[in-house]
């Protein structure tokens, strides 16, 4: 069984991020998405989500193309993960390329175009939440 992980926010799921986590899947049999946690966001990402992690996590249990859903709780918790979960792809969009190539030591590393003209910070500024 080939095992792929992701990670992100996730927050006011749209299709840009299905679009990820369909092609993420797509090269492998099981996915695990590493959920940024609210505490993660707050002082890592200096994101403030409009839903909290519970509620990001139960969305995304709801994705056909979502096997399991983990905490994001460090920037340093991958090579554990990959390690635990006996990961063979990390997949992330093409905005982190090259940022997470110290993983290809571990497993292989996928970096896939981001969907254009969608993002949670343009969804906020059209609706000006
Ligand atoms: N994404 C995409 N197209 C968009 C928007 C997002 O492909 N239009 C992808 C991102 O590239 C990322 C995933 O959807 O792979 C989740 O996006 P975010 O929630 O913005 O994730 P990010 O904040 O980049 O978190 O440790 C890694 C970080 O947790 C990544």
């Amino acid at each position: 069984m080939k095992k792929i992980i992701t990670y992100g926010t996730f927050d006011m799921l749209h299709y840009g991020h299905i679009n990820l986590l369909q092609r993420a899947r797509a090269l492998g049999d099981y996915l695990i998405v590493a959920l940024s946690t609210d505490e993660f966001n707050s002082v890592e990402k200096d994101k403030v989500t409009y839903f909290s992690y519970e509620k990001r996590k139960k969305l995304l249990e709801a994705i056909r193309y979502v096997d399991l859903v983990i905490p994001e709780q460090s920037w340093d918790q991958k090579i554990q993960d990959i390690k635990e979960f006996r990961i063979d792809t990390f997949v992330i969009g093409d905005d982190w390329k090259g940022k997470f190539d110290f993983l290809k030591e571990y497993c292989e590393v996928v970096y896939l175009e981001r969907t254009p003209e969608i993002s949670t910070t343009k969804i906020k500024r059209d609706l000006r939440i």
